[in-house]
């Protein structure tokens, strides 16, 4: 049974012991980021604070800190979490419109609307502020309608004003740029701490047009019950803790960072629309989420692992059915670094291979292809093949001049990279030396220590 809404993950990952209460106060300031950078590098758990300074809400964070915890999510094991995804793209079903959910228990409009009354984090030291890291942006196409899905980030700018990011390439930034062009605004809706198969859903690069929303539904195989907005005509999650209703400004941008990137680094100040907040509702004790992005790894780089991994397999599936697995390591935002195994057919497949996930939209910059029984989620397998199976001179090409991925710091000119694929493969049709075993270990059960 999928989730009803964000509570009954939570109980779930408590009873696992997945999920720990902090009884100790923290300040919005840093302290919440601190706690979820620890158990981000601890590999879990998530934290639920219950003492906010300030603030009578309390915050959860670090929910999708490991890939564990996002496979639970998505009520899968981290190798079927892959194919759960597949299942949702291929099969989205449409939301079902209710008539009430709780997210609307407590409805505030007008000047009645605050942003400072929720306990909204700063992360980062030189973060411009408190930014809103995993609401869910949901808005559509100002002359088709169609419906999108996505996480931008929200910079708290006052009681009723938000900053919001999307790159140009995004969905939002192309439905914003018609309404804008229109010298209209363009709706949004902002529901926070929702069922955990929404945001990562949403990470799915679906064609414009697709709703993401009808993906998260075929996932859940479900569909998610949604309620009118308030103020806007968009439909949000009915159960959410928390909705943002708001408008994109037309003709105006502010400055808007700096913000601590997925890529570990700070990024550029630059000028980003705004949003003017036209009604905030919620449950009658709602809980906040928070999340980190930053230094690899963290939940934002592990939210996109599984969505990135399905689109990319899917794809090279179709063209090369030898393709057997595809990871995107967390180390270069899940997004730099992909990992591909393959049970290769005929001499040259793996370099096709890499031509052909070199070429993909998510706009990898490092591929590497091993064999079939590599374990490609393990990086030292990886960089195992990589020193053994690879002949530099041979095995490595670079191409120079692609467009890149955001926010690389390397990069010469803005968005445009050299990318590079590894053939890691094993030298095609000759004889190559066995790999070393150990008979036996897989009945090796070792004996807990005692403390
Ligand atoms: C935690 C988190 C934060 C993100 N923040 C941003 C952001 O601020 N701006 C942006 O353009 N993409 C951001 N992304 C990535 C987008 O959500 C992602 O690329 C999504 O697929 C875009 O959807 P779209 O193709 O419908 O635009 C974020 C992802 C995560 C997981
Ligand atoms: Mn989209």
């Amino acid at each position: 049974m999928p989730f009803r809404d964000l509570r009954q993950f939570l109980a779930v990952l408590e009873k696992k012991r997945e999920l720990v209460r902090v009884k100790k106060e923290v300040n919005l300031k840093y302290e919440i980021g601190a706690y979820i950078r620890k158990t981000s590098d601890l590999q879990g758990p998530a934290l639920l604070f219950e003492k906010v300074k300030g603030h009578k809400i309390s915050v959860v964070g670090g929910i999708f800190a490991t890939r564990k915890l996002a496979s639970m999510a998505l009520e899968a094991t981290e190798k079927k979490a892959v194919q759960k995804f597949l299942k949702g793209i291929k099969n989205p079903i449409p939301p079902k419109l209710v008539s009430k959910g709780p997210c609307q228990e407590v409805v505030l409009k007008g000047a009645k609307v605050d942003l400072g009354k929720f306990p909204i984090p700063i992360y980062g030291e030189k973060d411009a502020g408190p930014y809103i890291t995993v609401g869910v942006q949901i808005s559509k196409d100002p002359e088709t309608g169609s419906k999108n899905a996505a996480i931008y980030r929200m910079q708290v700018k006052g009681k009723n004003r938000l900053g919001i990011m999307s790159h140009a390439f995004q969905h939002l930034a192309t439905q914003f740029a018609k309404a804008e062009a229109k010298g209209e605004p363009l709706e949004v809706a902002v529901p926070i701490g929702i069922d955990p198969v929404i945001p990562l859903a949403s990470q799915v690069k679906a064609p414009y047009g697709v709703d993401e929303l009808e993906i998260a539904c075929g996932i859940r195989g479900q569909p998610v019950e949604v309620v009118k907005c308030k103020t806007l005509d968009l439909e949000v999650p009915a159960t959410a803790e928390i909705v943002i209703e708001g408008k994109v400004l037309p003709n105006v941008r502010e400055q808007e960072g700096p913000f601590g990137e997925f890529t570990g680094f700070y990024g550029l100040q630059e000028n980003n629309p705004v949003v003017e907040v036209t009604a905030i509702t919620h449950r009658k004790n709602p809980i906040f989420q928070a999340g980190l992005t930053g230094l690899p790894t963290t939940e934002n780089h592990i939210m996109k692992e599984f969505a990135y991994e399905a689109t990319l397999y899917e794809r090279l599936k179709q063209e090369y059915p030898e393709v057997q697995n595809v990871h995107y390591s967390p180390a270069g935002g899940t997004q730099f670094i992909v990992f591909i195994s393959l049970k290769q057919r005929y001499k040259g497949e793996a370099k096709n291979v890499l031509l052909s996930a070199l070429g993909d939209s998510s706009r990898p910059k490092f591929v590497i292809v091993v064999d079939d029984d590599v374990d490609i989620y393990d990086h030292i397998k990886v960089l195992w093949a990589l020193s053994f199976c690879t002949q530099p001179a041979e095995d490595i090409f670079i191409v120079p001049g692609t467009a890149g991925g955001p926010l690389d710091p390397s990069v010469p000119e803005k968005e445009v990279t050299s990318v590079m694929g590894i053939d890691a493969t094993r030298r095609f049709g000759v004889k190559f030396p066995e790999v070393v075993r150990n008979p036996g270990v897989e009945k090796v059960d070792i004996p807990k220590p005692k403390r």
